[in-house]
């Protein structure tokens, strides 16, 4: 099919609670939204940047250049069967996988509307339902961190997912297991200690933790090998997986036992499927993370989550954990059991509220061939 229109957005939302990591504290949320049309078709899509190179270097104006500059003339004006095509057509484009992916996973939904069917159904998903855990800022005492999990528990949360960092994690996690003994929990350090610090993990193995999520440096592999050789909770790694060559790298060094993909960080819903696949064979178990979206990149992580190699609760929550309004329509809800359900209709599935969307955007450009 022809590709007519690509319109991007900047679109700035307020989350529910400020979300603080040990790189930095979220109160809003700006997220770069893509539309691409064609055919009397819409793709919806986006971007998982951040408004600054925390959590990986793109951000909300690299992903805005790189798309414009490069991506849209690179792939407007060709033919496009699949989304299979559009990766090598970009292939001259090193690294921005963020950009990358925003682009593939909007195309994905085009392509799953004009077969008829769902995005989960054209991914080769199965389930037709997920497993929902949640992901906990720092807080600022316990008390507050031992009231929010008892709220999300509640609600019907199965896991939850506690940040840490240097100063705050020992304590805080023995005073989280001692007052709920048997909730799965896990802790995600976002890169925030180093080798020497091994000790804490070593302290941390008393807990009975899921997982610890990325515990070292990002671009720190054998570090993560010889730590998890040391403890015995299971390494998850988040950001230290942008690739499948990274994938190979873990599994030949033993730096983990569990991947959080993310398809916004791996370059989209293609390489998330060919790592989700090599790190099934290989042993390590699989779940789909999560970068606060909006109901749209939600839309696809729920449809990626849906694939049998993801066997582990993922951290997709219900529309209402990050935002008070979102924009698609029916917004996602947590079932009884703490699952959500995959959406059966066509494409994403849920409808893109054209109307919300506006509300919230600060920036819009549209290109065209
Ligand atoms: O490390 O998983 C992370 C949010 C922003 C950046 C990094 C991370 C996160 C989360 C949020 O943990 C998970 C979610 O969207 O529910
Ligand atoms: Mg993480």
């Amino acid at each position: 099919m022809e590709i007519e229109e690509v319109v991007l957005r900047i679109v700035e939302t307020k989350l529910e609670r400020e979300f603080v990591t040990s790189f930095g504290r979220e109160h809003l949320r700006r997220a770069v939204i893509l539309e691409i049309s064609g055919e009397g078709l819409t793709g919806y899509g986006e971007c998982v940047a951040g408004s600054g190179p925390w959590y990986s270097y793109e951000t909300l104006q690299t992903v805005w250049h790189i798309i414009t500059d490069y991506i849209a003339p690179m792939v407007l004006k060709k033919r496009m069967q699949s989304p299979d095509g559009f990766l090598e057509q970009v292939g001259s484009i090193r690294g921005h996988n963020m950009a990358k992916a925003a682009f593939e996973m909007t195309l994905w939904d085009l392509h799953a509307k004009r077969r008829g069917i769902s995005l989960s159904e054209a991914l080769g998903g199965e389930k037709d339902r997920i497993e929902s855990g949640v992901s906990l800022g720092i807080q600022q005492d316990f008390d507050s961190l031992i009231g929010l999990i008892e709220g999300y528990l509640h609600e019907g949360y199965t896991r939850i997912k506690i940040k840490i960092e240097p100063g705050r994690d020992v304590e805080t996690v023995a005073a989280v297991r001692d007052r709920f003994p048997e909730v799965p929990i896990m802790v995600d350090a976002n890169g925030a200690y180093t080798l020497e610090q091994s000790h804490i993990f070593r302290t941390l193995d008393r807990y009975d933790l899921m997982m610890v999520e990325q515990p070292l440096g990002y671009d720190d592999l054998s570090h993560h090998a010889q730590l998890q050789r040391d403890i015995e909770t299971p390494i998850c790694l988040d950001e230290s997986i942008p690739s499948l060559h990274r994938a190979y790298d873990a599994v030949a060094l033993g730096s983990c036992r569990i991947v959080n993909i993310k398809p916004g960080r791996v370059g989209g819903h293609i390489k998330a499927k060919s790592i989700a696949g090599y790190l099934h064979r290989n042993g390590i178990r699989l779940w789909v993370g999560g970068m606060l979206e909006t109901g749209i990149g939600r839309a696809h992580n729920v449809a990626l989550a849906s694939l049998r190699e993801f066997t582990l609760p993922n951290d997709i929550s219900a529309s209402d954990r990050y935002y008070e309004e979102d924009v698609v329509d029916p917004p996602f809800t947590l079932e009884k059991d703490g699952a959500i359900m995959v959406p059966t209709e066509v494409g994403l599935g849920v409808e893109v509220s054209l109307d919300r969307l506006d509300e919230i955007t600060v920036k819009r450009e549209t290109l065209k061939p």
